[in-house]
């Protein structure tokens, strides 16, 4: 019996045990601090071969290898490059270390950095780098991957795209880490990280790290409802506590063990512990879990599309789920104009549009004549991910643009569509299950549009039957009822009705319409588009492919349930229309100036259409120093609030500062020298270590320059070291400190001590959001609040001088 069988099979009878934490039992062990782990344990392999036969004999039934940061780019920072050899050695170290009955799984953690279309990372390089290291693991000996501690989910997606090709058939378990909030740095919930990543084909996923175990128990649970695959659990013991500068997790083992139990009731099919737990966690673990039998998952398959921040249930017992059809070239001029001068802001409007409007889902066409779809798929991919939150169809009818779509897109998309077209249906139908997403199944054979619900049943049949053959299931299917016009073929309506009842109710599948086709050629077609709409749902159709600003669909809903009491106390009402004045202001700005333009190009993150916008507002004669101070600071400093309020993440943090970026170069080449001092005294600027924000220092540096003053940017992420290095090179009059954050504010202090003990003669000033006056005097400094008060400073300096 193969070992990928074994654990598949351990798993219908009773929840496995992986192993604990690994570095901190290194330390213990007489690991030094800052040295690479990884490199460590391969010159040291008997101290991280007690620590696997430690836990192996605690009770883990799986060992994770010590390769957590064993990928080029961690490796890398400590001069190392033989990603294979370092991964195939610890593997076998780790196989060595414990008995046959012990599994090893090959551990993936994430390289630190985000990917594209979320961040600036290379998908398919991000993917080459993890094949290295899966390649050492795989020769190295390993059960299974685990995949850990991601907090980007498409780095998820890379390592898992990457286990999958490069070593298929092996068990894989992918675990994300979640913040306090629910939410991964990236701004994923733990129900679209479920969804996108067990459709992709993970065969556990869970969380770990990050939380204690009582908190990863409320994630756990959001997961049940919808999880197909057993389910993983990998807590910190409890939450962390800052105890002088160093971090330590205080639960005991007995306390930790306690939630066994839960975890497992929850649909935990692996349970081991994460940061500050130790072999005595596990063998608690072991202990309360001793005849405790697994509880299966409650599903073996989902009708749900996922984004990175949202997730979408179809089913016939809910209302129709809309797919707004407004991104499609066909008929909008201005989106086809657009697509051809390699630019995608009509579609980001439209997006916004209908996500206002009430669409659940986007469907995404970009074909028109003059343009390379696969080229400009990936555009619209990356401008949509960032735009909105509702999880996207790709349509399109070239299979190379479906497959670059469904590798790049960090959710679980659905396809529009798939027919009967002998190998073109057999290549879509191979990457939609490749990439685990859920299609639009056509029922049209070859050429001929069949009329009638009951030609087209047979079609239905035949790709159902294709489709079951690789592993494809009903829940991941909706069935297009085929809408003709009705206009011309009088009958077509009633066919699309019978389609629809057919699958609902007698072949059980999901279906959807393409709604407007039905009115063709009539006048008021939004009357008839309704009414039909309306007669489909009795029917039980699950989805309509519409614009949602046609349809009284969705108020009439909302209005209904309130008549019949489904709404309690009239919420989903209240909050729909208690906001909808503003949101039709939105929806339908009037001209807005360009100032006001620049401000929402930031917030949104545009970073394509700010440099045209700045160019309208300078043609319109405004002030540039007041485009920075009055529009774009604040401007970002709103952006920072949203983030703060959970709004924003990540992606949209960097999306608007680079928007910010951009928008601030177009501008300081315009920004006018305000006066030449004749003293022009040297002034350092910097942003201190383990901070990297340059906006504001960037913006000081400018303003000085202007005044004439002779700054030398050492730039941001700077160490106390460098900064006295330089200055005993280059002996500045002044050296200008800027830091953003709480944590890194306190190295301000750091570089004027060191400079103090080296008796260096500079002046220092220092900035940036968090700091205040007392504190700048506090560490022996200057204050300024912002550039124009550096200036003064500056002035004063040189005077004195
Ligand atoms: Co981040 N970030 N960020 N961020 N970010 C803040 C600072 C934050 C307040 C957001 C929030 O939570 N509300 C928060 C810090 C919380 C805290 O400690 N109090 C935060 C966080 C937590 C983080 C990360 C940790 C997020 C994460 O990964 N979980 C991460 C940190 C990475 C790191 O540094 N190690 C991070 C990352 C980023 C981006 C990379 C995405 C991006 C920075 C891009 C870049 O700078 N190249 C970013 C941004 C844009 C922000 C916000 C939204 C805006 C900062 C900014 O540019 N403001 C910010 C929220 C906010 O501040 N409201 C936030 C505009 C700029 C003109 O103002 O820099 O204050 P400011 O400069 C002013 C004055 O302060 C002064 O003059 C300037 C002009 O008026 N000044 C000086 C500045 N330096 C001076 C020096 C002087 C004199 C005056 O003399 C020398």
């Amino acid at each position: 019996m193969s070992k990928i069988k074994s654990i598949a099979d351990i798993l219908k009878v009773r929840p496995l045990i992986l192993d604990g934490a690994t570095g901190t039992e290194l330390y213990k062990r007489g690991m030094p601090q800052g040295i690479c782990p990884e490199i460590w344990c391969v010159d040291n392999p008997k101290t991280i071969q007690a620590v696997h036969a430690d836990y192996a004999n605690a009770g883990s039934d799986i060992v994770y290898t010590c390769t957590f940061g064993a990928n080029e780019y961690k490796l890398r920072q400590y001069g190392e490059r033989d990603v294979y050899t370092i991964n195939k050695k610890l593997a076998a170290i780790a196989r060595k270390a414990v008995k046959d009955d012990v599994l090893i799984a090959g551990d993936i953690g994430p390289t630190g950095s985000s990917v594209h279309p979320l961040g600036a990372a290379d998908l398919e390089a991000r993917i080459e780098g993890f094949k290295e290291q899966v390649r050492g693991l795989r020769d190295g000996g390993v059960d299974l991957f685990i995949i850990e501690t991601m907090m980007d989910i498409q780095e998820a997606r890379a390592a898992l795209i990457a286990a999958k090709e490069e070593a298929p058939g092996k068990f894989i378990t992918v675990t994300m880490t979640y913040e306090l909030d629910g939410h991964t740095l990236g701004g994923t919930d733990p129900v679209s990280a479920l969804i996108t990543l067990q459709s992709l084909g993970a065969d556990m996923v869970g969380c770990n790290c990050s939380t204690g175990p009582q908190n990863m128990l409320k994630i756990i649970k959001q997961m049940q409802p919808f999880a197909t695959v057993p389910l993983v659990a990998k807590p910190n013991a409890g939450m962390p506590r800052l105890v002088k500068s160093e971090t330590v997790f205080d639960m005991d083992a007995k306390t930790f063990a306690q939630f066994a139990n839960k975890f497992v009731l929850a649909g935990v099919g692996a349970i081991g512990g994460c940061c500050g737990t130790t072999p005595e966690h596990i063998a608690q673990l072991k202990k309360k879990l001793r005849g405790v039998k697994s509880v299966k998952p409650k599903r073996t398959s989902i009708s749900a599309i996922s984004s990175v921040r949202k997730t979408v249930v179809f089913g016939q017992d809910k209302k129709p789920i809309i797919i707004g059809e407004c991104i499609n070239p066909t008929g909008k001029k201005a989106l086809a104009q657009d697509l051809r001068e390699g630019k995608f802001s009509v579609g980001r409007t439209l997006a916004k549009e209908q996500e206002q409007n009430g669409a659940d889902v986007l469907d995404v066409n970009v074909g028109t004549s003059g343009i390379d779809e696969a080229h400009v798929i990936e555009k619209a991919l990356q401008t949509l991910v960032q735009a909105t939150k509702l999880p996207l169809c790709i349509d399109s009818s070239n299979p190379d643009v479906i497959g670059k779509a469904l590798r790049l897109y960090p959710g679980r998309a659905l396809i529009n569509s798939i027919s009967d077209e002998g190998a073109k249906s057999k290549r879509l139908l191979g990457l939609a299950r490749k990439y685990g997403a859920m299609f639009i199944l056509l029922p049209i054979s070859g050429k001929t549009i069949p009329k009638t619900a009951a030609q087209r049943e047979k079609i239905i049949t035949h790709i159902l039957k294709e489709a079951k053959k690789i592993g494809i299931t009903k829940d991941d299917i909706l069935v297009d009822g085929l809408v003709l016009t009705v206009s011309s073929q009088p009958n077509a309506a009633k066919e699309t009705i019978k389609t629809v009842e057919l699958c609902s109710k007698k072949l059980k599948l999901n279906t959807t319409v393409g709604l407007s086709n039905v009115s063709f050629g009539l006048p008021q077609r939004k009357i008839i588009n309704n009414a039909f709409l309306a007669l489909l749902a009795k029917k039980g159709l699950t989805a309509a492919i519409a614009d949602p600003a046609q349809l009284n669909y969705k108020k009439d809903k909302l209005a209904l349930d309130v008549l019949l009491a489904k709404d309690k106390d009239a919420k989903d009402y209240v909050a729909h229309y208690s906001k909808y004045k503003q949101k039709r202001k939105e929806a339908l700005p009037k001209k807005i100036s360009a100032k006001e333009q620049i401000r929402k190009y930031i917030i949104e993150g545009n970073r394509e259409d700010i440099e045209i916008i700045i160019r309208e507002a300078i043609r319109a004669k405004e002030d540039p120093q007041g485009l920075i101070n009055d529009v774009m600071i604040p401007a970002i400093t709103e952006v920072g609030e949203l983030f703060d309020k959970k709004q924003y993440f990540l992606p949209q943090l960097i999306a608007s500062a680079e928007t910010m970026k951009k928008g601030f170069e177009k501008l300081k080449p315009l920004l006018k020298k305000k006066e030449d001092i004749k003293n022009k005294i040297v002034v350092f600027l910097a942003t201190v270590k383990g901070d990297i924000h340059d906006i504001g220092k960037n913006i000081v540096a400018l303003m000085l320059q202007n005044y004439g003053f002779k700054v030398i940017d050492l730039g941001k992420d700077v160490s106390a070291a460098k900064i006295i290095r330089e200055i005993k090179k280059y002996n500045p009059a002044v050296v200008g400190l800027s830091a953003l954050m709480t944590t890194t504010m306190v190295n301000m202090k750091e570089v004027i001590d060191l400079a103090k003990k080296e008796n260096l003669r500079c002046k220092f000033i220092v900035g940036g959001a968090v700091i205040t006056k007392s504190y700048a005097q506090s560490i022996g400094a200057e204050y300024a609040k912002d550039g124009v008060e550096a200036v003064r400073i500056l002035k004063k300096i040189s005077k004195e001088r």
